[in-house]
Order: C-alpha cells, then structure tokens, then sequence
C-alpha cells in the first residue's frame, strides 16, 4: 500500500472487540494479583490450558476462513491466503505461553493482534500480494521448560527440534513428551513441514519497559534486542545435623551459593545499570531447616547489548563461581545464548510510515526483553513494534496496557503488514 492508509481499514480494527477477545483469552489461566483481583495469567506451555487457548483461537482464525497448521515443534500457525499465492508470505504473530505468575498481554496479544490484523484487512478489502501468516510460537517464556524460544528456534534451524526432548519440568515431565501428548491432542490439526522463508515477519509486542508511557508514545519502533545468556549453576556439598555438625566440617551448598553470587555481583557491577543480572529460581536439598543442604541448583539470566560483554562478562561466571566456592563440586551449564541482534529496516520503516500516516507519536528504541524474533532475525527482514504499558510493568499480573493503546497498536501493525504483504 503505497499511499498512505486504506480509508477503512483503522474503522476496520473494533476496540472493544479486542479488548473483549483478550479478556476471553486472560479468562484461560486466570489467577489473582496481591489484591486478589483475577488479572493475572497462569498459562504454561503444552498444558490443557495451553490447548484450551489455542483451540480459541483457532476458532476465531478459521471464523475468517484462515488456513491452520501446526509444526512438528507445535508452533501454530494461521493463514490468509494474498494474490499470490507462491509469493513468500508476511509472517506475523508472537508466543501464547506465559510466565506462572504473567500478565494478560505479554505474548498473547501480539497473536491477537496478527489475527485481528488480518481480519481488518480482509474487511477493509485491502488486496495484498503476498499471503499473510500469523503464528504462536511454542515455549517462548521458557518457564515451564528452560530455555524460553525452543519453537522459535527450532523452526529457524538455530537447533534441531528434538534438542530439548530431555528437558523435565519441575514436576518431572519432559518437553518431548508433553510435545508428543500435546500433537496427539492436535492431531486433527493439518501438519506442515518445520521452517520456511517469509518475506518479512513483524511481531507486535508490550514494550515491557517504562519508556512509551513515561514519555508520552502510541508507538515503538523496535530497533533490535539486547543479548540473552542463561547458565544453571549445580553446588553439591554433604547434608549434615544443623545441630552437631561444625561449621568447620560441613560442605554446605548454601554459604557456598551465597559466596558465588557475591562474587557474581561483583563481576555484573555496572554504574551505569545497562547491564542485567538476575538470580530467578533457587532449589534447595533437602530443603529442612534442620539439615545443612548439600545441593543447590540457582538459575542465572545475564543480558546486555554489547556482545563483547555478553561473551566477556558471561564466559567469566564459571571460573568467578569455581574460585568463590569453597566447599562443594561445581557444575555450570549454559542453557540459552541469544547474542543482540539489529532489525531490518524495510520493517522498521514499515511500522514508521504506518504510526505516521496514522498521525501517532512514535520513537525508535531497543528491548531489553527477548522474544521469538530474536531467532528469525538470520532467515528474513525482520522487525517488532511496542505499546505502552502501564509503568512497563511485566512478568506480573498487574501487567496493564488500554484498551485504545491496543488498538493503536492493531491498526499500525495492519498497515504495516498490508505494506509488507504488497512489496
Ligand atoms: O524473558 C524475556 O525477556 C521474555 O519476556 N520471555
Ligand atoms: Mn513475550
Ligand atoms: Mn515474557
């Protein structure tokens, strides 16, 4: 679409109607914030709720007459069929998986928000050459299985899809048989090969982040992601009486974990607070106060933009725990390496052109947070854009963006798309 918008094609995006289609989906999952209001979302991926969501949305898709198929790693996608129908499609879409104590925006509405795109363009009657795709991403939260963006990466060859097949869950179950109980329940759902090249793929996400509604904009127009390492960190000591054991004599896992993350924060200190640290998830054995632990499993998520300090800085963390470790065996994995990356600006000016036709305020600026576009980066021009959200709360029930910041959203990511999908 070459001059300016569709006349009806912002008409074309109905607020309430999004908003009510959201809701639908935060119903699935729901769980209470620290008041006890029910705004929070509880959905791990490859559970019931996961596929009790999908099959809403699925719903709503095929309501549209869309095409739907999923891959061999579960990412689900939606089709709407363009002009040309050889021509490589616009992808669009994000993740349906949230964290266990999540919002009802983070990833779910960049889903809704591809679907309800497509929607308006095929009501405003805007042609578009090229097919549009919408997907979910399976795993991108990594909550329930670490590392987050397995769909993701699988299906753009980063790893092969059965890379994670081993991967348990805090309850035991593993992410290839959750995968292989979750297809079974999909089986009705046409299979399509893993991977392919669009022409572009735009993922419309929350900011996350303060920035567009501390300084007042509708739009972000995502200039690329900071970089991602996570490492889990194995202490095994020798459990001992609380009561008897010397403080000389133990190898406790314990004072041991608190060393290596005190030298851990010295490493990751940064002034200038770019940098990102964060010691999420700690399991104790046995987990009595009684008993001194002699194991100590701690997650570590290390972020930054700069790639020589990402692979500086996260290349140092075994050697800075092995030398503050007194007592116990060390075991450091790495589990996720994402290095920064920079979006395309074909996309970029995509988003832009869209904000500023549609007279929206809108400011280029980075995530901090990761997403699946983060790995489709090498196989096509990719890009995001951001909504406001309140205080840049996430990771939290109280995760809130407008109903009218949505939309906004919704009706750029349609031009943009309908931009894309006539190149
Ligand atoms: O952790 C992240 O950055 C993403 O929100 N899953
Ligand atoms: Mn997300
Ligand atoms: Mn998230």
């Amino acid at each position: 679409m070459s001059d300016g918008v569709a006349p009806n094609l912002i008409a074309a995006v109905d607020e309430a109607k999004h908003w009510d289609r959201l809701m639908q989906m935060a119903a699935i999952g729901a769980i209470p914030d620290a008041e006890g209001k029910m705004v929070g979302v509880n959905r791990a991926c490859l559970t019931p709720l996961d596929r009790q969501a999908r099959r809403l949305i699925i719903g709503w898709a095929q309501a549209l007459g869309m095409s739907v198929s999923v891959d061999e790693i579960g990412n689900l996608f939606f089709r709407h069929e363009g002009t040309d129908a050889n021509a490589a499609p616009v992808l669009t879409g994000s993740h349906m998986d949230t964290q266990p104590n999540g919002g009802r925006f983070d990833g779910i509405w960049g889903v809704v928000a591809g679907l309800e795109a497509v929607q308006a363009i095929r009501d405003a009657g805007v042609a578009t050459k090229r097919p549009i795709e919408v997907v979910a991403w399976t795993n991108e939260e990594g909550g329930r299985f670490a590392p987050g963006c397995m769909g993701s990466m699988a299906w753009a060859g980063f790893k092969p899809a059965n890379t994670w097949d081993g991967v348990a869950d805090p309850d035991g179950i593993t992410f290839g048989d959750a995968l292989k109980e979750h297809l079974a329940e999909e089986a009705d759902i046409p299979r399509r090969p893993l991977g392919y090249q669009p022409y572009a793929y735009l993922e419309a996400h929350i900011e996350q982040g303060p920035r567009l509604e501390a300084e007042g904009y509708d739009i972000g127009v995502v200039t690329g992601i900071q970089g991602s390492r996570w490492f889990i960190v194995e202490l095994t000591g020798e459990t001992a009486h609380a009561g008897t054991a010397p403080l000389s004599m133990r190898k406790d896992a314990i004072q041991d974990m608190i060393r290596a993350i005190n030298a851990l924060n010295d490493l990751m200190a940064d002034p200038t607070d770019v940098l990102r640290f964060t010691v999420g998830r700690i399991e104790v054995h046995p987990n009595t106060s009684n008993s001194v632990a002699d194991k100590v499993r701690f997650t570590i998520d290390f972020r930054h933009p700069d790639k020589e300090v990402l692979i500086l800085n996260g290349d140092a963390i075994e050697n800075t725990i092995r030398t503050a470790v007194k007592n116990c065996d060390v075991k450091v994995t790495e589990r996720f390496h994402a290095l920064p990356v920079e979006f395309d600006p074909i996309v970029q000016n995509a988003v832009s052109k869209a904000a500023s036709e549609q007279g929206l305020k809108q400011i280029d600026l980075p995530s901090g947070a990761f997403h699946d576009a983060q790995f489709v980066v090498p196989v096509c021009p990719t890009g995001m854009l951001f909504v406001p959200c309140f205080k840049g709360i996430s990771h939290n029930p109280a995760e809130y963006s407008k109903p009218e910041e949505l939309a906004k959203g919704v009706r750029v990511l349609a031009q943009a798309l309908a931009d894309l999908a006539n190149q």
